[in-house]
């Protein structure tokens, strides 16, 4: 028997156990281990059924995606799933933790489904930017029907047991130990003389599935899919589901899932599956360093930020002890919350009661005395160092020792803030990003002096709050403002070009991206953008640098906040202003800088290959662990689309020698100032190299 694989026979039923840490995921080894295992049941005269679990933390998690960028190894999944469906004896799958993917594609390849209350069963592929590949384009329809098979499919997200069980996915719900309640619940069924059900075998419900369905289902699902591959090949899958022979319509399932795992798409969005659990790995902070308790939290500013962060850790039960300046403050921050939770109730998203539990976890307050008992203190005050320095050193005086003192600050020096305090290893920068109670990102700052388990302890406070966590060096912007800026920067100078704002937002739409820059910059205030350039000591020096931004926050055009930035809104409707591009144009003038012709192509080049490169240096300079850390942080913060991956892997996409071309093809028309290559790039280019393959 295989070594993750399991066969054993228990009062005249088999129990085939899959054994694989950490998610049981159907690798070569347990793809052939379950293989001979099945074949070794149909000849065991000794066993009338079986049962398929999984030891450890979950059933199967689904086919183990590091395997997608190699040529696929017999015995493939889609095989291993039919020749399940084809054994003449029942088979049961017990299932606990998550079945997902081809976890769920083997379970439905057996004959009856039981699970315990807390799995949970779903089909995430296209989160992977491909498609369920194994026949579950066409088994789960038939199980659950087209709809909700395509609601499952398209979203990715998985379904409790009891709502399996009411959509047909799991016959039976085992109360207490799942391999007894398994085995029990595979004697009832032979005593029942119940045969194999084969899913293949069943039609699919046609009722009400018409072109029309189709048709109106890729309409409403276009806002939460627009520009990702997989989800119309999902919906071609569904529609051979129902117009095609089981056997024709497993054939489309094959080529489209080939072109899914082939496409640019999914090899993005596989990337940032691994790099969002990387980013956990930090070379000289290992897995096992001593974490300090976080049971109690005060958060400094009860502003938008501070409220925000606060409502994270109300998320999980975690007091917060929020602290104000003037009581005025304080109502109005308290207000802010109770709002947003308002907001949730009206969506049923939680009830009045809750809304109270959770109101009455903060502990409003004036005075500093207050802290002198938080393990955590994260301070979230206007973003002035002077500011932050007078904060600190009032928490170096009150707060007790072990606890660790964050600062949210956006951009500033670490360093020199936590230089304020007697305990420089117990400050850390804790950058969330608005809003600050949505956004997975959490950019986790490194000072110099931070201690390893201060670090460790907020790495894995970043989980228990749903974030994913980047450690960060310290540098103006850390990662992803600092090549941020460069991006919009050359949006900017686009501006004085002659080129629209709404032109330049539009092609970066379609590329992709959430909003356009000038919408982003109108989002965040154009005067918060303003102040960061002008906090920013190394700032080029060149009149032309974020132009029309300045003029148009000399008039007090902040963006949305104030109704007028670089558009007009009518309400959050933003509508085109002609008078942006003819400040810019008089700017322009005045500067001796010439409109031209850009095309789309140069646009969207112009402001990646700038924060392509600036990510360069990020990465020589240390900054950033890793490029693919930098990819995580566009992806959860910056609204870049999954299926580009990142700015980084996208340059090893496009191949880093063309990416050198084109900064040198700006830097022959605007010079050295912003167009001079990061030597990492020029250095990786010459070698035919990767960002992924670089190692500090
Ligand atoms: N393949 C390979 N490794 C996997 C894996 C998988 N499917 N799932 C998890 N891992 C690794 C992960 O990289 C990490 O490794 C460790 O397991 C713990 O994961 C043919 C084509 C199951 C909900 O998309 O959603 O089936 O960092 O940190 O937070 O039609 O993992 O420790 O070295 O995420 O408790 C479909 C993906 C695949 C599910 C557990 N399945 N996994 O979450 O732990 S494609 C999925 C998850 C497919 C078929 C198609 C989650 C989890 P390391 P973790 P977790």
């Amino acid at each position: 028997m295989s070594k993750v694989v399991n066969y054993e026979v228990e009062n005249n039923i088999a129990v085939i156990t899959i054994d694989s840490p950490p998610v049981n995921a159907m690798g070569y080894l347990v793809r052939q281990g379950t293989w001979d295992a099945i074949e070794q049941f149909e000849k065991d005269t000794a066993a009338t059924a079986a049962v398929l679990i999984c030891a450890g933390r979950t059933f199967i998690a689904g086919a183990d995606i590091s395997e997608f960028n190699a040529p696929p190894k017999d015995p493939w999944l889609p095989d291993l799933v039919q020749r399940i469906e084809d054994c003449p004896k029942v088979i049961v799958a017990a299932i606990h933790g998550t079945a997902l993917g081809g976890g769920l594609e083997t379970a439905m390849a057996c004959h009856y489904r039981c699970a315990v209350a807390s799995a949970k069963v779903g089909l995430p592929e296209v989160t992977l930017g491909l498609l369920s590949g194994a026949s579950g384009t066409q088994r789960l329809p038939r199980l659950t029907g087209v709809k909700k098979a395509l609601d499952m499919m398209i979203s990715g997200k998985p379904i409790s047991a009891a709502e399996a069980k009411e959509s047909g996915v799991i016959d039976e719900i085992i109360e207490g130990d799942l391999r007894e309640g398994a085995l029990a619940y595979a004697a009832s069924l032979l005593k029942e003389n119940s045969s194999v059900r084969q899913l293949s075998k069943m039609d699919v419900d046609k009722e009400g599935i018409n072109d029309e369905f189709f048709n109106d289902y890729r309409q409403q699902m276009q806002k939460q899919t627009r520009g990702f591959f997989a989800p119309e090949q999902i919906v071609k899958c569904a529609e051979a589901a129902v117009s095609k022979s089981y056997e024709d319509a497993l054939k489309v399932e094959r080529d489209l899932f080939t072109e899914c795992r082939e496409s640019t798409h999914s090899q993005a969005q596989r990337h940032l599956f691994f790099a969002e659990r990387e980013v956990a790995k930090i070379t000289d902070v290992p897995k096992d360093t001593p974490k300090r308790d976080i049971n109690s939290v005060a958060v400094i500013g009860a502003g938008t930020m501070g409220g925000g962060i606060t409502m994270n850790f109300l998320a999980i039960g975690l007091p917060v002890t929020l602290l104000e300046v003037s009581q005025e403050g304080l109502e109005r921050g308290l207000a802010i919350i109770r709002k947003n939770y308002e907001g949730m109730v009206k969506k049923g998203r939680m009830n009045e009661d809750q809304l109270e539990e959770t109101m009455a976890l903060i502990k409003p307050t004036t005075s500093y005395a207050d802290l002198s008992e938080a393990d955590l203190v994260i301070e979230a005050v206007f973003e002035n160092m002077a500011v932050k320095k007078e904060v600190f050193a009032e928490l170096d005086k009150v707060c007790k020792q072990g606890a660790i003192l964050a600062s949210n600050t956006s951009s500033l020096d670490l360093n020199e803030i936590a230089e304020v305090t007697a305990r420089p290893e117990d400050v850390i920068g804790l950058h969330f990003f608005a809003p600050a109670n949505v956004m997975r990102l959490l950019e986790i700052v490194r000072g110099a002096k931070t201690a390893r388990d201060v670090i460790a302890t907020t790495m894995a406070m970043a989980k228990a709050i749903r974030k994913i966590g980047v450690l960060v060096g310290v540098c103006f912007g850390f990662v992803g403002n600092r090549m941020f800026f460069p991006y919009v920067r050359e949006a900017q100078l686009m501006l004085l070009e002659g080129v629209s704002a709404e032109r330049i937002d539009k092609v970066a739409f379609d590329w992709g991206m959430a909003m356009g820059p000038n919408s982003v910059v109108d989002l965040s205030g154009l005067d918060v953008f303003n102040k960061l350039n002008s906090e920013w000591a190394d700032r080029p020096d060149d009149p032309a640098y974020y132009r029309v931004c300045s003029v148009l926050c000399e008039m007090e055009r902040y963006g949305q906040k104030t109704g007028r930035g670089m558009y007009i809104y009518e309400g959050r409707k933003a509508v085109a202003d002609e008078e942006v591009s003819e400040i810019a144009a008089r700017e322009a003038k005045a500067l001796g800088i010439e409109a031209r012709e850009v095309s789309d192509e140069e646009i969207m080049e112009r402001m990646m290959c700038a924060m392509i490169n600036e990510g360069a240096l990020v990465l020589e300079e240390g900054i950033a662990q890793r490029s693919s850390d930098i990819d995580v942080v566009f992806a959860n913060g910056y609204g870049m689309p999954r299926f580009r991956g990142g700015p980084m892997i996208y340059a090893d996409t496009l191949g880093l020698d063309n990416v050198y071309q084109a900064i040198n093809k700006y830097r022959e028309r605007y010079g050295d100032l912003y167009w001079t290559p990061a030597p990492l790039l020029e250095q990786l280019a010459k070698e035919g190299k990767t960002f992924s393959e670089w190692k500090k």
